[in-house]
Parts: structure tokens; C-alpha cells; sequence
């Protein structure tokens, strides 16, 4: 575990990839909707997700599971704005999960160090201009449209190539704004435009991503291409919350490919994975 403090000179990097604890704090998010909708479970269950090694805490009040309806502003700010004032004062380095820039400024004030944008700019081009003004972190994530749509948009001839390329051009985007180059992270956004063979084309090639010259961060926590690869002999998913032995696989996966980070719902299989690996390396686990 990191403190808030690592993050004041630029991105922490460690000899292990980093372990990004999520928390919705939503009634309607796919993998923990409604589990921490209020603000003092939300806070209980970050202080739990840190205690348990999580080294920066995602916050999240948009559910952006294929089909959900976006939230005002004003509830996405009452929902994650206290969250990120409470764990932020407990020195947790928080990140906050939005593509619009009133939450971005409003939770950089409040004490978040990072944004996690999943549309990497492209949903509200001012969250550019909000993160270089305040020097944060970015996390450019690969993404063509909101939820309603998103999952006609999964066209591909090559997918390693496609979503390289345009990742590319939204970190060019994120540098023309002034967003600092040392500070800027890419994810290649599983289950957003992607099909489950999508998805693990990119898990097979995450070595594709290095020549963007930017950490990788990869969230494969709970989603469904998981439920359906182990799904029962009738064809229906694996329920959300039976699906962490195969993420804890996929985090093996990820750390191996040298990925800066994971995003995970559980935090304990996901860092014993990452010191098995690195012990495996020949390093000491952190
Ligand atoms: N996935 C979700 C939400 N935010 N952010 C990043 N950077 N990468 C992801 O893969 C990602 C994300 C999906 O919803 P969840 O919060 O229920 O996991």
C-alpha cells in the first residue's frame, strides 16, 4: 500500500503493478450497484478495500454498465464528492471515476489526486483543460460511446492496432491540453465497445500498448465476459460475485505483461497474485 503523499511527484511506480480499489457509489453499477449507494458505506468500505493493500481507491457515481441512464450532475456530485473529502483526510489516494468536468474539478478540490475518465476526453472535452489545471493524473481509457450505444460500436479489423491508435490520439488530445505527460496512464477499456473475444484479444496482447510509452492500467474485475466464460451447463452467467478466482487469474495475466496497475472490485486475491508474481520474477513483494 502507497500513501496520498507518493502521488505528489508525478505517478508512483513500483516494482509491482498497483492495486486500484473500486467503489461505486451507485444504485445501479453492474458489479456492486446499490452495495455502497451511501455515503458512509461507500467511506466504510474504502477504509476496508485500503486496509486490505489497495494502493489508490477509485470513486466512482456514473454506472456505465451497457444500457444504464446517466445521473444528473448534481447527483453525481452529492455522491462522490463527500466520499473523496473522507478518504482523502484518512490520506487514502483517491481517484475519481467521470467523464464530466464539473465532478472532475469538484473532486480534484475535494482531494482526489487522479481522474479516471473512461471516455478519455471524448465525453466532455473540458475534463482535459480541469486535469492540466490542476496537475492531476489521467487515465485515458479507450472508449467510442455512452452505454446506450456502446456495444454497436464493437467493429474491429484489428483490435490491438484500432485501440492503440486511438488511444493515442486522446493522449495527444490530453498533452494539447497541457495535461502533464508524466502523469498520464492508458487503459484499453474491456467490455466498452468490445465483444468477450475483444476482450481477451487485448488481454493476450497487452504488450501492444507499450509503445504508446504510458503505464498501462487494466479492470477486467467482474465483467462479463467472465460470467460468460464460466457460465453453467444451462448457459446462464456466473452471478457477478462468483467470478473472482478467474479475475485473480487475470490479474496473473496482467502483472505478468508488466501492466503500472489493476482495477478490481476484491483487493486481497488481486495483490497475493501480484507477490506471487513478483517473487516469481525474483524481486520481494512490496
Ligand atoms: N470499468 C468500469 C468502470 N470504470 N475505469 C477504467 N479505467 N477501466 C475500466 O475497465 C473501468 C472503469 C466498469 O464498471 P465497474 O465500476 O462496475 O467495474
Amino acid at each position: 500500500m502507497i500513501s496520498r503523499g507518493s502521488w505528489s511527484g508525478g505517478l508512483p511506480v513500483l516494482p509491482r503493478p498497483l492495486v486500484m480499489g473500486v467503489v461505486n457509489v451507485t444504485p445501479d453499477s453492474f458489479s456492486d450497484g446499490g452495495r455502497h449507494a451511501t455515503t458512509d458505506a461507500a467511506i466504510a468500505h474504502g477504509l476496508l478495500l485500503r486496509e486490505q493493500g489497495a494502493d489508490i481507491l477509485d470513486i466512482g457515481g456514473e454506472s456505465t454498465r451497457p444500457g444504464a441512464t446517466r445521473p444528473l450532475v448534481a447527483e453525481e456530485l452529492d455522491r462522490v464528492v463527500p466520499v473523496i473529502r473522507a478518504l482523502a483526510a484518512e490520506e487514502v489516494a483517491v481517484s475519481v471515476d467521470t467523464m464530466r468536468h464539473e465532478v472532475a474539478a469538484a473532486a480534484l478540490e475535494a482531494g482526489a489526486v487522479m481522474v479516471n475518465d473512461v471516455s478519455g476526453g471524448l465525453a466532455d472535452p473540458q475534463v482535459l483543460d480541469v486535469v492540466a489545471e490542476h496537475g492531476a493524473a489521467y487515465v485515458v481509457m479507450h472508449w467510442r460511446a455512452h452505454s446506450e450505444v456502446m456495444q454497436q460500436l464493437a467493429t474491429y479489423d484489428d483490435v490491438l492496432v484500432e485501440v492503440r491508435d486511438e488511444l493515442a490520439q486522446r493522449l495527444e488530445a490530453a498533452r494539447a491540453a497541457g495535461v502533464d505527460p508524466a502523469r498520464l496512464v492508458v487503459d484499453p477499456g474491456l467490455g466498452f465497445a468490445k465483444t468477450a473475444e475483444h476482450n481477451w484479444e487485448l488481454l493476450r496482447g497487452l504488450p501492444e500498448l507499450d509503445s504508446l510509452d504510458v503505464p498501462v492500467l487494466v479492470g477486467s474485475s467482474r465483467k462479463s465476459f467472465l460470467g460468460s466464460l464460466l457460465a453453467g451447463p444451462d448457459g446462464s452467467p456466473r452471478p457477478v460475485h462468483d467470478r473472482e478466482a478467474a479475475n485473480v487469474a487475470l490479474t496473473t495475466i496482467a502483472a505478468i505483461q508488466g501492466v503500472w496497475a489493476v482495477r478490481v472490485h476484491e483487493v486481497r486475491g488481486s495483490l497475493d497474485a501480484i507477490k506471487v508474481v513478483t517473487r516469481w520474477r525474483g524481486d520481494q513483494p512490496t
